[in-house]
Parts: C-alpha cells; structure tokens; sequence
C-alpha cells in the first residue's frame, strides 16, 4: 500500500483576504477554517485533509502576509511563512481583482527564496475578464518560477478539482498521515472557538476592529447526549465589552445562536453554548492568549 499512495503538505500562503480559507474549505470538501470578509481572519495554522486517488493532501491554511506592525501581527506573519517553509508544495494566492499590488510584490520577493514547487492560484476569477487574467498569469510568471498556474473561484469551487489533481500528481510518495476519514487535525473545542470568532467579525466587522479572540473554557458531554459548551470573548475596551453585548444583550444572544448552531451541525449533537465577554487590556500582549489561538507569542 504504502508503494502506492503519496502524501503532500501543501500550504497555502497570500495577502490578507485573497481567499485562501475558503478555497481550503473547497478542497477539503467542508468548513474546516472560518471566512469573511475582514483581512486577517486566520490566525494560527489549520489543517485541512483531503484525499484525491491515492494521494492524501494535507492543505495548510496560514495567516495573511501583509507588514506587520503589533506583536499579533508579528505572530501571524511569522506563522504564515513557518508553514510555507515545511511544507512539500507552497500555492501561493492572488486576488484577481487585486492583481500585483505593492503588498503581493513583497511576498513574490520571498516565495522566489523558497526551494519547494511553487503554484500560482489565482482566485476570485469570477470577478474579472478573461484577459485580464492572462495579463496577470503572464506578469505573475515573470516575476517568479511557477510550476504551474490556476485560474480559479474559491467561493464557487471552479477549478479547484484541477488544483487537487495537480497536487494529487505532484505530491511525494509516502503512506498517509492522518485516517481516511480525517478532514482536519484542529481539535474541538478549537474549532468551536473560531466558530463563535466568525459570526463575531461577520456580525461586527464595521464595529470591532479585529481586537477580539474568543477561547473555548468548558466542553462538557452530558448524559441527554447534548454538550455544553462555555467560551470567552476577550476584548480590548469596555466600549467594544458594550458592542459585542449589544442592546440588552441582543447582539451576544445573536451572535451565540449562529455559533450554536454551527456547532452542533459540527459535532452532530445538540449544543447549549454560554457566551462570556470579558475585557482584557492588551490581551494582544498576554503570551496566555497565544497559546489558546495556536501562535508563538513574539517576544517584542
Ligand atoms: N467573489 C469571490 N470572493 C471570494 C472568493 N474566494 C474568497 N472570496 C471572499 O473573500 C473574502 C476573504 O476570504 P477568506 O477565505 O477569509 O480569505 P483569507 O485569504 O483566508 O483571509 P485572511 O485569513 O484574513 O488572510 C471572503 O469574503 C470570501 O467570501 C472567490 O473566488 N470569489
Ligand atoms: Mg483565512
């Protein structure tokens, strides 16, 4: 068996909101990492498994990379390219509407020092003209050696059955890593956490500047077969507590019932979710809330 099969670690790298969580949602089959439409949702690396023939790919979905100035910042940057350096294959993300910004420039500068095969994935085709996509492409491939490159939407999954073929073909020989049946290796509770953080920045984008983390505290299994599950939203001020908490508590009860529910169709059980929000000055820089999202916490 293990003559057979291949096994790649493919990370997928980019600015800030190019897409790379959903197009990893699309490859793997299932939400597996949050999306919106704020730049730098994704914090910590997360893995999302998918199998194509004998291959199984193991896509990693890192941070965006844009100048980091606040220590989170720094943590997230730093991560990105943490995974970009170990993994088999790196897909590096454009937004084609966007096309070679300043902030894409700086990041072909780096992923040209990279040894791996590189992809160049253009994403949000759906968004552009057919020409300006071969423009982009071109320009792209001039500036550093793609092994390959695709045009692609992520969020309406055209042509990510021909990425997932392509790394399918390319991806070293090896047994597998995780079971078959494995789509990601974030536990539980982890999941949970960036469930209740997504239908925090969806429903607060305007509002909450990303000053926000939530932690999962208690999950327990109860014997009705229901789990109750408690969290905390750390915020930064008293005045963001009073936004998240909303009118009366209107908007934390909101909030509360879109994660419940994303939950429990997660863990395929009935939920009872308590939500707590609590303000922590400068949790962007207590090294305890590092380890909670995953991250290496910066020394400055
Ligand atoms: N039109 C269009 N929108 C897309 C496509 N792919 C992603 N988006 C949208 O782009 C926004 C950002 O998507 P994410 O997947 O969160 O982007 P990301 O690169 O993971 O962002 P960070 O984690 O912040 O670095 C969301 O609003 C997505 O719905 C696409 O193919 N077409
Ligand atoms: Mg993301």
């Amino acid at each position: 068996m293990a003559e057979t099969t291949r096994c790649g670690f493919v990370a997928l790298i980019g600015a800030p909101n190019v897409g790379k969580s959903t197009l990893i949602n699309a490859l793997v089959g299932a939400k597996v990492a949050i999306v919106s439409h704020k730049v730098q949702t994704t914090r910590a690396l997360l893995r999302g498994i998918a199998t194509a023939g004998d291959a199984q790919l193991i896509f990693i979905d890192t941070p965006g990379i844009f100048a980091p100035r606040r220590r989170l910042d720094r943590a997230m940057v730093t991560n990105a390219w943490t995974g970009a350096h170990d993994a088999d294959i790196v897909g590096v993300l454009i937004d084609a509407k966007r096309g070679l910004d300043e902030e894409t420039g700086a990041i072909f500068e780096k992923v040209r020092e990279l040894g791996q095969p590189k992809l160049l994935l253009i994403n949000k085709v759906d968004l552009v003209d057919k020409p300006a996509l071969l423009a982009l492409a071109k320009a792209a491939n001039e500036r550093v050696s793609f092994a390959a490159t695709f045009m692609i939407s992520a969020l309406t999954g055209d042509g990510a059955a021909d990425v997932k073929e392509w790394l399918a073909a390319h991806a070293p020989a090896g047994p597998w890593h995780y079971p078959e049946d494995e789509i990601t290796d974030a536990p539980m509770r982890q999941l949970a956490a960036e469930i209740t953080r997504e239908k925090l920045y969806l429903r607060l984008h305007q509002e909450l500047p990303y000053q926000s983390t939530v932690e999962t505290d208690q999950w327990k299994e109860l014997k009705d077969g229901s789990t109750r599950i408690e969290q905390t939203i750390y915020v930064e001020r008293e005045s963001q507590r009073k936004i998240v908490l909303g009118k009366g508590g209107a908007t934390i009860k909101a909030i509360g019932a879109e994660a419940r529910r994303e939950i429990a169709d997660m863990i395929e059980a009935p939920v009872h979710l308590f939500l707590f929000v609590k303000v922590r000055e400068r949790w962007g820089d207590d090294p305890e809330r590092y380890r909670g999202m995953g991250l290496e916490f910066p020394k400055e």
